[in-house]
C-alpha cells in the first residue's frame, strides 16, 4: 500500500488543525513501512514543518496537485537513474520536483480578468494580509504566513452566490481552468489536479520501489479530493463537520462515521484489519 492523504478536514481537524486523534493509526502505518503521502492545497512552506513534526520522510504533493516534492534521499538520487526511469525532474534544494501547474504570473493575470468579470465576489490570497488570513482560517500568524507563501496557486476567499460561482467556472473552463471548493477557499487548477499528481507519483513509486502493482489508498473530505479518490484503489471519504459528502460514484468507497482525524484513524484501522484478516485466511 501507499496512503495518499488530504490534510485540512482529513488528517487535520477542520477547526483546530490538530492531527492528535490520527497518531495511533499513523504509527501503525509507519510500523508496517507503508508510505504516507500528503496531497493537499497547502504550500511547500506549510508542508515542510508539518512533515518534520510527523516524522514523514516521504514525498508530498502541494497546492492541489500543482507539484510533487520528492526528498532526494528518498527517491532515485542521480539524474542518470531518473532518465533510466524515463522522468525529468528539477532540482530544488533537498528535493526533486515535478511541477504540473503554471506559476504565479499566470494566476495573477487570470485573477485580474476574474476581478473584472465578477467584481466584489472574492478576495484572492495574494492580496490578503497575514492578519486577514489569520481571521479567515484561525491559523497562527506563523502558519498563516506559510499559507500565503504560494508558488503555484492563488486560492480565492469567495463571498459571491452560487450563480456567480457557476459563471466564474464557465469562464475559467474556456481557459482550461478547473474551479473546485476546498474547506474554506475556492481553488483554481490548471493542467493538473490531485488525481493526476497521485497517478504520476504512484507510477513513479511503483517503478522506484520495484513493486508492480502498488495499491493506493486515498483519503479526503472535500470536492477538491474527488479526482484523487477516483484514481485510488481504495477511496475514503472522511466526514466533514461543515459540509455533506461530495458526490462520488465508486465501488471501493468507504465513508467514515467520525469527523476529520478521528475518521481518518477509523478508516485506516478498518482497512489494515481487513487486509490482515485476508492474508491469514
Ligand atoms: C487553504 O486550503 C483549504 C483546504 O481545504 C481550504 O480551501 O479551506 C489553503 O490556502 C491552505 O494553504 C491553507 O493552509 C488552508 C487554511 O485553512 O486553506
Ligand atoms: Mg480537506
Ligand atoms: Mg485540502
Amino acid at each position: 500500500y501507499v496512503v495518499y492523504t488530504d490534510l485540512d478536514g482529513t488528517l487535520l481537524d477542520h477547526d483546530s488543525y490538530s492531527y492528535q486523534a490520527a497518531l495511533p493509526a499513523l504509527a501503525r502505518l509507519v510500523d508496517l513501512d507503508i508510505p504516507v503521502v500528503p496531497v493537499t492545497s497547502k504550500t511547500r512552506a506549510e508542508l515542510e514543518p508539518l512533515c518534520t513534526e510527523l516524522k514523514l520522510q516521504t514525498p508530498f504533493i502541494v497546492e492541489n496537485g500543482a507539484a510533487v516534492f520528492l526528498p532526494k534521499n528518498y527517491a532515485v538520487e542521480t539524474e542518470e537513474q531518473q532518465s533510466e526511469a524515463g522522468v525529468e525532474l528539477s532540482s530544488c534544494g533537498c528535493y526533486w520536483v515535478k511541477a504540473f501547474a503554471p506559476s504565479m504570473p499566470y494566476w495573477l493575470q487570470l485573477i485580474e480578468q476574474l476581478q473584472q468579470l465578477q467584481p466584489n465576489t472574492f478576495v484572492a490570497m495574494h492580496s490578503m494580509s497575514v492578519a486577514e488570513m489569520v481571521e479567515l482560517t484561525s491559523l497562527s500568524t506563523v502558519a498563516a504566513e506559510r499559507a500565503l507563501t504560494r508558488e503555484y496557486s492563488d486560492p480565492l476567499h469567495w463571498f459571491g452566490n452560487d450563480e456567480q460561482l457557476q459563471q466564474l467556472s464557465d469562464y475559467c473552463a474556456q481557459q482550461d481552468v478547473q474551479v473546485v471548493k476546498g474547506g474554506r477557499f475556492v481553488h483554481l487548477l490548471k493542467d493538473t489536479d490531485k488525481g493526476m499528481a497521485l497517478r504520476w507519483l504512484n507510477d513513479y513509486l511503483s517503478e522506484f520501489m520495484q513493486q508492480a502493482d502498488l495499491e493506493s489508498i486515498a483519503l479526503g473530505d472535500g470536492e477538491n479530493d474527488l479526482s484523487m479518490l477516483r484514481q485510488a484503489d481504495i477511496a475514503v471519504q472522511v466526514r466533514s463537520p461543515v459540509h455533506e459528502f461530495p458526490e462520488l460514484e465508486k465501488t471501493a468507497l468507504y465513508r467514515t462515521e467520525r469527523f476529520g482525524p478521528e475518521g481518518w484513524a477509523e478508516a485506516i484501522t478498518k482497512i489494515l484489519n481487513s487486509s490482515a484478516k485476508q492474508s491469514y485466511s
